[in-house]
């Protein structure tokens, strides 16, 4: 099978590495528009236009048989005039609201993504079917998402920066989310440093396995097996920034990295 993965940056290898547990060999092409990263800086009209003009090209280019927009700030808003453009499946990556709502204790939960992931109606609709008995404490960093690409790149991480990004829930007491939502792809990235900040009592919970879960269902419909485990990764600008990420998806086994023309 052959599979699409996009994001801004490299928040989908945090897919990718879930894609891995379940699926042997399938062909990979990863998009990701480093042009205009950081997502969750800009409006919906323009992200929504932005990833459409990428991916309904790119798509009918290489005729991938599933597309997994791998990135919350744009699936919130984008997977509906997808589908209507797309006649393959497209699975997105939406906060796991649901889960974290079973599992909280206290019923007071942390949403942890970008500035515009945590403002989106889509959001507001998840809180009110599936988690109407919690409180919900919501926390948009952009600068988090930095500090896991860097980190990917092979940066260490500062806890004090972590701590100062935090800081609103580290004061709460009793209130402190007992479960917390990565709710951006790039958080699992960071996942160990972001646990020993919050401390191991908080419970973190993403959406990585059940994407992957549903990749899988939705593959075994459509598709009759695969022939090549290729994993080539395209960016939409050639910078320091792009260099540096050439590495990451090293570490995942890409070969080829190439501009989008
Ligand atoms: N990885 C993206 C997400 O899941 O929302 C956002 C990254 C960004 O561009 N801020």
């Amino acid at each position: 099978a052959h599979i699409v993965v996009f994001d801004s940056g490299v928040g989908g290898l945090s897919i990718v590495r879930e894609l891995d547990q379940y699926i042997n060999h399938y062909q990979l092409s990863y998009l990701f528009d480093n042009a205009l990263f950081p997502y969750g800086e800009l409006s919906e009209e323009v992200l929504c236009q932005r990833v459409l003009s990428l991916l309904v090209p790119f798509c009918q280019y290489h005729h991938p048989d599933l597309l997994v927009v791998a990135c919350n700030t744009a699936s919130t808003i984008v997977l509906e005039p997808l589908r209507r453009y797309l006649a393959i499946p497209v699975v997105g990556v939406v906060p796991a609201i649901k889960p974290a709502a079973q599992r909280s204790i206290n019923k007071v939960i942390g949403l942890l993504a970008t500035p515009a992931t945590v403002k989106r109606r889509y959001t507001d609709q998840l809180i009110t079917r599936f988690a109407p008995d919690c409180e919900v404490l919501r926390l948009g960093s952009s600068h988090l998402v930095q500090l896991a690409e860097q980190h990917l790149a092979g940066d260490l991480i500062s806890a004090t920066q972590l701590e100062s990004i935090l800081l609103p829930w580290l004061t709460l007491g009793a209130r402190q989310p007992d479960t917390v939502i990565l709710g951006c792809t790039h958080f699992p990235l960071i996942r160990d440093a972001l646990q020993q900040v919050l401390g191991n009592s908080v419970y973190l919970v993403d959406s990585g396995q059940a994407v992957a879960l549903r990749v899988l269902q939705l593959l075994k419909l459509h598709t009759a097996g695969c022939q090549s485990s290729t994993r080539e990764a395209y960016y939409t600008k050639k910078n320091a920034h792009s260099e540096q990420l050439r590495a990451s998806f090293e570490q995942f086994r890409f070969s080829q990295f190439t501009r989008l023309p």
